[in-house]
């Protein structure tokens, strides 16, 4: 029988937001634009959603959201620094007033007692190194993002004990057009899909030398979900396997073990979808690996066996926040595909809800890996309403939590070094594929796809609700 019971003192309790979502100011104080600003653009024209030039207005009003994170009792923060905010043209001058902002952040966090846990890049690539190089294609970033880093790391080195590194590579290779700006001529070669992830993670290992340099702690934000077999046929459960060792353990050798995943890599090396990996590489890789992993768990995923002869696919999505109306799904041939659980009840969005699988993921890993972990993203992607009293009653919010707060809980308690729970969003912001349609905050933010307004904060049914959970300590669900 475990001995530990509940989440210890110094558990970290708050939840997470991104540069890009939240800040808008995309062209104030001498920011230079990012991919995401141009994505985004693109997509406002195509689907009518919000782009990121106001977002959340997350800028102009970080006092006003950090009084109210401190109102509900957190002790920990994450967000993302813009790149472009600081390197307008992503290398060269700092741009002073960028800086400034993530110094007079930091400092509001930590006058409040948060402890401010900074990710380096989430998605948000500086658009001068797409027209200069075509972005992250190029090897060339490498460098650049080494430097950005460095730069970042020590100027915070008094203030940051954990640095995230980028956000979500695995996803990133699966939506590369969503998350990387590539131009069409290049979206038909698939291995560059694999090529961009090899940058990010020699990029990655620079930025945990410096972390280290600096007597800080690096770990990596994976978009992460359990891989379960549609059956127990065995052909099922091998492709579940190959599935885990493509999607999740591709990533995780890398960054705790330093190399990568032996069945996944010959699979890409047949396929002809490995990257090219220069001299030396690996090395640096392995001399430079993680010291907890970050985890962004929405959801579990299922995989069933796939004939030598499929077609290969990559992930689809719903758009429409339809039940049902997923646009495909990710297939190897010979390898694996995905599909969906029956099992499992889903979002509108089509994300399976599986608390159960968050349970698994902690227990898996900390056997595989050994290493501390934090939630850095969790939540439930929704159309909220804010009534006529001006109320959010988010309960399905607040099920979904309970239910991921209680996983956590009882990894804790069977072994599991779990050290903070940071979901996804502290307040309303700009979804990576919905816009301001589908919402994820503890916070409301009055604002539409079409109209900014004046972007006000409204507390929503989950706020109150978390405050008593973390003032609890976790026991209050
Ligand atoms: C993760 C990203 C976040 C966030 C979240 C929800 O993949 O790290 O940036 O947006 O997913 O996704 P979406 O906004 O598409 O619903």
């Amino acid at each position: 029988m475990s001995k530990i019971k509940g989440f210890p003192k110094d558990f970290l309790w708050g939840a997470s937001t991104s540069a890009y979502q939240v800040e808008g100011a995309a062209q104030e104080d001498g920011k230079g634009l990012s991919q995401q600003d141009i994505i985004n653009q693109e997509r406002r024209e195509k689907f009518g959603h919000a782009d990121a030039s106001v977002a959340s207005d997350h800028y102009h009003k970080y006092k006003e959201d950090i009084a109210l994170f401190k109102e509900m009792g957190f002790t920990s923060y994450r967000f993302s620094i813009s790149w472009a905010r600081i390197f307008p043209k992503g290398t060269g001058e700092v741009n002073e007033a960028g800086i400034q902002f993530y110094r007079d952040l930091i400092k509001e966090l930590k006058d409040n007692d948060i402890e401010p846990i900074p990710t380096l890049y989430h998605y948000d690539l500086p658009w001068a190194l797409v027209e200069k190089y075509g972005g992250w294609v190029s090897r060339e970033v490498v460098k650049d993002f080494a430097a950005f880093a460095k730069y970042v790391i020590y100027e915070f080195k008094d203030d940051i004990k954990y640095w995230t590194t980028i956000n979500e590579q695995s996803i990133i290779v699966q939506y590369w057009t969503q998350k990387c700006y590539i131009p069409e001529s290049d979206q038909s070669n698939n291995q560059l899909r694999y090529q961009i992830n090899h940058h990010m993670n020699l990029a990655q290992a620079a930025a945990v030398k410096y972390i280290h340099e600096v007597g800080a702690l690096a770990g990596p934000a994976l978009g992460y979900s359990s891989i379960y077999p549609l059956s127990c046929k065995p052909e099922d459960m091998l492709a579940s396997l190959n599935a885990n060792d493509l999607r999740n353990y591709y990533y995780l050798d890398i960054y705790f073990k330093g190399h990568y995943t032996v069945a996944a890599h010959n699979y890409l090396e047949a396929a002809g979808l490995a990257p090219v990996i220069e001299e030396g590489d690996m090395e640096y890789i392995a001399a430079h690996t993680s010291d907890f992993f970050a985890i962004n768990y929405y959801s579990s995923d299922c995989a069933k066996a796939c004939p030598e002869g499929a077609e290969r696919r990559w992930s689809g999505y719903n758009l429409s926040g339809k039940k049902g109306d997923m646009s495909g799904f990710e297939t190897h041939p010979g390898f694996y595909q995905m599909c969906a659980n029956p099992e499992l009840d889903t979002t509108d969005w089509d994300w399976a809800i599986d608390p159960v699988g968050l349970e698994y993921v902690y227990r898996d890993l900390y056997t595989r890996y050994q290493i501390p972990m934090m939630i850095t993203e969790n939540g439930l992607g929704a159309y909220d309403e804010l009534t006529s009293d001006g109320k959010i009653h988010d309960e399905y919010r607040i099920d979904y939590w309970r239910d991921h707060i209680a996983a956590t809980k009882r990894a804790i308690e069977a072994g599991v070094e779990v050290i903070g729970f940071m979901p996804w969003s502290a307040v309303d912001l700009l979804s990576t594929s919905n816009g301001y349609k589908k919402r994820y905050g503890l916070i409301y933010i009055d604002r539409s796809d079409d109209d900014p307004k004046q972007c006000e904060r409204i507390r929503k049914d989950s706020f109150y609700w978390y405050q008593k959970v973390i003032k609890s300590n976790g026991e209050n669900l």
